[in-house]
């Protein structure tokens, strides 16, 4: 079976992801970080999330010599500007050399920052960039899923991860923590970035 290596370290965007390539029909071994020693560290560091998808993509692709995808994700408020967005993942890192901020510090920094702010201003949109990396062609295709909400008021929901507890997606009325993983991934901003990556990936594997 042809392989594909997920190029992310985030155990509950591996679990997604694998599901919801499997949903797809994708007929690939799919293996991810956990399967390969000494893969180099990488630092994401670009400004966009587009970039900083190619840039791991690309070390764990010529490290592997195997096709893989990366996933780069972001949380962007209105409110804020577009924040947390290219820096989710680090937003509430005291330091900037020192990751510590737990999905927790992240939501409740977030429900911070816009208290007080009325609900018709707390837009916001979950985009994730997902790249496609053959090394042998050395070449690199992204493709790019959005959804819309609204950031909530208090945290509300179990499942998921990340922000989902404060994200509010008015087609289910429910936050994403509130859906099922099985919801989730028939709706979310990795799905629909994977199912335009897979139409790619199966004209190349
Ligand atoms: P890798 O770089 O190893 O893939 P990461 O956790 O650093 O893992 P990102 O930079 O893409 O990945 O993720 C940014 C953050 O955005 C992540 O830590 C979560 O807090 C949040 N996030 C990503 N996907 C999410 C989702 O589907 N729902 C809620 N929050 C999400």
């Amino acid at each position: 079976m042809k392989k594909l290596v997920l190029a992310t370290r985030n155990k509950d965007k591996i679990k997604e992801i694998k599901k919801i390539l499997t949903n797809l029909k994708c007929e690939f071994e799919i293996l991810s970080l956990t399967d390969f020693d000494n893969i180099p560290e990488i630092e994401e560091d670009a400004e966009t999330l587009r970039q900083n998808a190619i840039k791991k993509a690309k070390v764990v692709g010529n490290f592997t010599g195997l096709p893989c995808i990366s996933d780069d994700t972001g949380l962007f408020v209105d409110y804020l500007n577009g924040l947390p967005g290219v820096r989710s993942s680090r937003y509430a890192d005291e330091r900037e050399d020192v990751h510590t901020a737990t999905y927790e510090d992240n939501y409740k920094k977030l429900l911070k920052e816009l208290e007080g702010v009325p609900w018709e201003k707390r837009t916001a949109k979950f985009v994730c960039v997902i790249c496609f990396y053959l090394p042998q062609k050395n070449k690199c295709y992204t493709r790019t899923g959005e959804v819309k909400g609204y950031i909530t008021f208090t945290p509300i929901g179990k499942n998921g991860f990340g922000y989902d507890p404060v994200f509010y997606y008015p087609p289910k009325e429910k936050t994403f923590a509130e859906l099922s993983t099985e919801e989730k991934n028939l709706v979310s901003h990795r799905y629909l970035a994977i199912k335009k990556i897979m139409a790619v990936i199966k004209k190349f594997l």
